[in-house]
């Protein structure tokens, strides 16, 4: 019987460690864009509270980093997490639950958009203050260290974190501490509808202060989830054999606005059309049938199946219930044991 990267019974063409890799990893993208896709239309529907921040476009960053990492890694997104939380394991239903605020969310439906994640898959509930999951990574890393434990800890940031004070503070606590951490900047050219060019006068925001740290970087086509997990592997390796940080940016495009309410006039639709050329889930697709790892009906079935994911995800979460009010009060402190 041949089996698909999640064991499934299906007709993939290769068996490989490297075929199933990249199956699993197109599987992983797809799976944040129908998400992300869903919850959209979720939203526009007034079907659930708050606001929305999405990913879509940057998928091939999250999967590429999160891929290799295991669950007992720790990982820090801040005000865009869906994509990484996903892609670090998060379930599909928590994470729906948690968008309806419903009890059965990876936070118990408290957190919401900007704050989802499950400490038994390595996730630190987001942080929306911009910059404000870097030294606590740093710290989680530092904390490994002391330990004695190989665990890395993923700090994902975008390119207007690259001038906060939090980002210079955390890079030279991680020099100086060789803290296993890895930082991730998802160089999306924008920090809301600001040009990160109008901000910052280096080219690469991220990589190019590393070395003033003594952190060593590396400029990584964000597009392209291959390059990334390469990119990563590398990262991985000093992390874990305590030879301290890495800053990885990744050149990447949100092609969603900024928040719901974007109508994205502070950029070109010829930019946006640029840069949907480089589509990260389409090229892989094409890798995918160029190497023979799957066909496009492979392709298609994968893609059916995932969207039937997301969607019960949808009718569990509309049957889950409230949390409780007496429940209020609880999760602020650590109340021993598993909270
Ligand atoms: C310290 C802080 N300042 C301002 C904000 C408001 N804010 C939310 S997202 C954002 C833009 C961040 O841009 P970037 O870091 O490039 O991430 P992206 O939105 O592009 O993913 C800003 C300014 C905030 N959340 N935290
Ligand atoms: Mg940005």
């Amino acid at each position: 019987m041949i089996l698909d990267a999640g064991g499934r019974k299906g007709r993939l063409m290769k068996q490989d460690a490297r075929s199933k890799k990249l199956l699993g990893m197109y599987e992983r993208m797809v799976l944040i864009r129908k998400y992300e896709e869903r919850i959209y239309y979720l939203f526009l529907e007034g079907a659930m509270p708050g606001s929305i921040h999405q990913s879509t476009g940057q998928e091939a960053g999250a999967v590429g980093i999160c891929y290799d990492l295991r669950d007992d890694d720790y990982m820090g997104s801040t005000h865009r997490p869906a994509g990484h939380d996903l892609a670090k394991g998060v379930s599909v239903r928590g994470m729906m639950c948690e968008m309806f605020a419903k009890a059965n969310g990876c936070c118990g439906g408290k957190g919401g958009a900007m704050h989802t994640g499950d400490i038994r898959k390595g996730v630190i509930p987001a942080n929306a203050i911009v910059a404000g999951n870097m030294p606590i990574m740093v710290g989680i890393a530092l904390g490994a260290k002391i330990r004695g434990s190989d665990q890395v800890a993923v700090s994902f940031f975008g390119d207007g974190a690259t001038n906060e004070g939090a980002f210079h503070e955390a890079l030279n606590g991680a020099a100086i501490w060789k803290a296993g951490v890895i930082f991730v900047c998802e160089n999306n050219l924008y920090g809301a509808s600001t040009p990160i060019r109008t901000t910052c006068l280096l080219e690469n925001p991220a990589a190019d202060r590393g070395p003033a740290y003594g952190i060593p970087a590396e400029i990584v086509d964000g597009c392209d989830v291959i390059a990334v997990n390469g990119a990563m592997e590398r990262a991985l390796k000093r992390a874990r054999s305590g030879e301290g940080p890495t800053i990885l940016e990744l050149k990447t495009y949100r092609s969603c606005g900024h928040s719901r309410s974007d109508a994205r006039a502070y950029r070109t639709r010829e930019e946006e059309a640029e840069w949907a050329t480089r589509d990260s889930i389409a090229k892989m697709r094409e890798v995918l049938i160029a190497e023979k790892i799957a066909g496009k009906k492979d392709i298609e079935e994968i893609d059916d199946r995932i969207e039937r994911e997301v969607e019960e995800a949808v009718e569990f979460a509309k049957n889950s219930p409230d949390p409780r009010p007496e429940d209020a009060m609880r999760h602020v402190y650590w109340e021993g044991g598993r909270n």
